[in-house]
């Protein structure tokens, strides 16, 4: 989809950051010195962003001109870099995994992969690494976004997809309930979504902080649940309570459409509401409101709905809390209807699609199992490979990153496309794991504070220069295009999984490095799995047309399948077609707070930063909007520590200590301070947090730490 008048060549394309992915058009001027560098982008009609863009979307072209783009592959000398040929590179890499399964087996190699990278890379990652490495050890940031969610989901629906209707099914919904999502920050064209529920008052958010999106409900007449960290499961289960209780409940739905209430029952029983009051610190009076504004709007068939995001999920008992959260949707009759539902809003760019192509630990293209043995013949067969020859289920993101150098462990590590000595829980232990590895591998386009330990760098192309697909927060399948040539030097990691197989002597031809060709590979691959994407091509994505997962593939001659924009409509992908409550039991907050360490630290996001930062920090605007660490605290807080707005202070938990500058707030509750985690060094918010996994997802602790504030001067 090309437009040119003179030499001012447009590209439709989508934005390289979120999970919204709004749609974009890049221009480039093909009289300039060197084109790409005078990219500019603009807002495009879309129906989840309506030709809006985000701070960051629309400072997204300064990434194409960056002066820090790593060039040319960069192998270690002591403490200094040298410029080195691919191939010398290659070379290098491929014997430093060899020498690593020679002395210590297969599985003394890591691969560590993104949410953010194209559904064609995020297949051939773990096609790399199952086929060409043969290691069990291969997972990815997504393991710390929405797992949980995803955990939850399956148990409940038999399937995970995030947003199980389009974004659209919400704009004209009197209510939506969210569950630990900040979207006025972290994806502001959504908030449009919200306008009408927000109007009518029907806005809830639950979250510690007064945020953005908060105030948002309460301008609105709506509810801002300022709950106390980590309490969202009681919360949801108070909920649930009243719902039954007070004559909410949805009978026939619950008798039609569920299974397992009784078993769910007894834990909601002991959720009365002064209990709930006590536990969340949420009024009693709030909790009741913010059911009735659900099941009114679900009973006059306005739109209900509820959703959740990081903040409620990012806990050690977020498979549980999500559980909790959906029991309260089936009581009121929510999923699986036109016009009301459950959701999680997925958070990377490709988050949705790099949770279904093979780059977990446990999982093979088409959102299969790895153990499932009908599910390694058929991914086999694809392969042209031994089903036996697959390895197993490995291990998840942060056990693998602690395995790193250990006796057994991983020995050479290859990261794609996340900065994990940022993002890690406990990161300064899983900093001294990387120094341990024989060799580490990063493939990025900035020297990202991961890239800066590595032995190897591999300049790669980014999002504007390179083709493919991304599969956004509501299963729509997308096409990222070129709209810029590449610098001289990176290229594409297609091409850098190609050159290592062939020298770990696997066919070229089995490692193809045309994104199309990759694509139709993927779809043979996904063909019959949960995630199916066999019936969507290039040539209907390009034709513009709104293709959600599942798409099989109908047969040459025949009508193409729709895709399919609304999951549960008839039944749920469960064995007899019922949701299922989960019961669960609440066990209290992950960390108990002492005199040691008597306050919360909670983390999350701001709207000028991405992640880690290591994108957003080099963009001038941004780091002008948000350039320092902060701590948000109660002025009645600081006091007791001993701190004024401004001063610089330190957050000590039992895994660390971190630097921020206090930046008061009254609307902060006494016992909560905030925290983002996009700041490197003596910054990182993950020197605090705790790695306690989520027995189910594997998800870490990552919102809730016990921490002592004080003086850093
Ligand atoms: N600006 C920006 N936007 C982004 C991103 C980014 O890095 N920056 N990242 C993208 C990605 S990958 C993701 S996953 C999404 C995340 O999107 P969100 O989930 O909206 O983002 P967070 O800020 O991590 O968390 C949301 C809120 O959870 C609250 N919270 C903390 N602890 C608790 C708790 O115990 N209970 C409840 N109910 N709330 C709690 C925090 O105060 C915070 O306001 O954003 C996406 N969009
Ligand atoms: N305390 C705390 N920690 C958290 C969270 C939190 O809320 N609190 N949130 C967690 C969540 S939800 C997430 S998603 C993670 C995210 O954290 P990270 O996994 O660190 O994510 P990014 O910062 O996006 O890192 C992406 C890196 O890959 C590079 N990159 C981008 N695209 C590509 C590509 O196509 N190929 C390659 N090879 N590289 C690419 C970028 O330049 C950047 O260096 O952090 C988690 N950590
Ligand atoms: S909301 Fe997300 S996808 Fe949209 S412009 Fe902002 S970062 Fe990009
Ligand atoms: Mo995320």
């Amino acid at each position: 989809m090309k437009t040119s008048t003179t030499n001012l060549i447009s590209t439709a394309t989508h934005c390289p950051y979120c999970g919204l992915q709004c749609a974009m058009k890049i221009t480039r001027d093909d009289r300039a010195a060197v084109p790409a560098r005078s990219a500019t982008v603009e807002g495009r009609q879309f129906p989840t962003n309506r030709g809006g863009l985000c701070q960051k979307g629309w400072t997204s072209a300064e990434l194409l001109r960056n002066p820090d783009r790593i060039l040319t592959p960069l192998l270690r000398r002591g403490s200094r870099f040298e410029s080195v040929s691919w191939e010398a590179a290659l070379d290098y890499i491929a014997a430093g995994f060899q020498d690593a399964q020679r002395v210590n087996g297969a599985d003394a190699v890591g691969m560590f992969g993104g949410g953010g990278l194209t559904n064609e890379k995020a297949y051939m990652l773990g096609k790399f690494t199952r086929v060409a490495l043969g290691t069990s050890n291969i997972d990815y940031n997504g393991r710390w976004c929405m797992s949980s969610a995803a955990a939850a989901g399956i148990r409940s629906f038999g399937v995970d997809r995030g947003l199980p209707f389009p974004v659209t099914d919400l704009t004209g919904a009197k209510a939506i309930l969210i569950f630990g999502g900040n979207v006025a920050e972290t994806m502001p064209p959504f908030v449009g979504h919200l306008s009408a529920a927000a109007n009518a008052g029907g806005l809830i958010v639950v979250d510690p902080r007064r945020t953005a999106t908060a105030m948002r409900a309460e301008e609105g007449g709506g509810l801002h649940l300022q709950v106390q960290p980590g309490t969202d499961m009681a919360l949801a289960l108070g909920m649930a309570h009243i719902a039954i209780t007070e004559g909410h409940i949805d009978r026939t739905y619950v008798d039609t459409r569920t299974k397992g209430y009784d078993e769910y029952w007894p834990e909601v029983a002991q959720w009365d509401p002064s209990r709930t009051e006590r536990v969340t610190g949420v009024p009693v009076a709030q909790i009741r409101r913010a059911v009735e504004i659900l099941a009114h709007a679900k009973r006059d068939e306005v739109g209900s709905f509820i959703l959740t995001a990081r903040g409620a999920e990012q806990h050690a008992n977020g498979t549980d809390t999500v559980s909790a959260i959906i029991g309260l949707a089936l009581l009121l009759g929510l999923p699986g209807n036109r016009g009301s539902g459950y959701g999680c809003i997925t958070g990377q760019g490709n988050g949705q699609g790099g949770r279904e192509h093979g780059q977990k630990a446990d999982q093979l293209p088409g959102y299969r199992k790895i153990n499932d043995p009908a599910a390694r013949a058929h991914v086999a067969e694809v392969w042209g490979v031994d089903p036996d020859s697959l390895p197993g289920v490995g291990k998840s993101a942060y056990e693998l990153l602690d395995s790193l150098g250990q006796p057994g462990g991983v020995k050479a590590l290859m990261v794609h496309g996340s900065n994990i000595a940022l993002s890690a829980p406990n990161a300064g232990h899983i900093v001294d794991r990387l120094r341990s590895l024989d060799m580490l591998v990063v493939c990025d386009f900035v020297m990202s504070e991961t890239a800066a330990m590595a032995d190897v760098v591999l300049p790669v192309l980014q999002w504007a220069e390179e083709e493919g697909t991304l599969t956004s927060l509501e299963g729509r399948v997308l096409r990222r295009r070129r709209a810029v040539a590449a610098p001289e030097g990176p290229r594409s990691e297609l091409e850098v999984w190609q050159e290592l197989a062939v020298r770990l002597n696997q066919p070229a031809h089995r490692f193809p490095t045309e994104p199309q060709v990759v694509f139709d590979e993927l779809r043979r691959a996904s063909k019959g799995g949960i995630a199916d994407y066999s019936g969507v091509t290039y040539q209907r994505l390009d034709d513009g047309e709104a293709v959600h997962w599942p798409c099989p593939d109908t047969g040459e001659g025949n009508t193409p399948h729709p895709g399919t924009p609304r999951l549960f409509l008839d039944a749920f992908a469960t064995s007899d077609g019922r949701a299922a409550f989960v019961s669960i039991a609440y066990g209290g907050q992950t960390e108990p707070l002492d005199n040691e360490f008597p306050l919360l630290a909670i983390t999350g996001r701001v709207l000028a930063h991405y992640q880690s930062g290591a994108q957003t920090r080099r963009i001038r605007e941004l780091s002008d909007a948000a350039g320092e660490m902060f701590v948000q605290a109660h002025p009645d807080t600081a006091e007791r520590c001993g701190l004024r707005n401004g001063d610089l202070a330190q957050l000590v938990s039992r895994r660390g200590t971190t630097q921020a500058r206090v930046h008061c707030d009254e609307t902060m509750r006494l016992d909560t301070v905030f925290i983002p985690f996009h700041y490197p060094d003596a910054e990182r918010a993950n020197l605090i947090t705790n790695p306690a996994l989520d027995p189910t997802s594997r998800m870490p602790e990552f919102k809730v730490s016990a921490v002592r504030l004080e003086n850093a001067t």
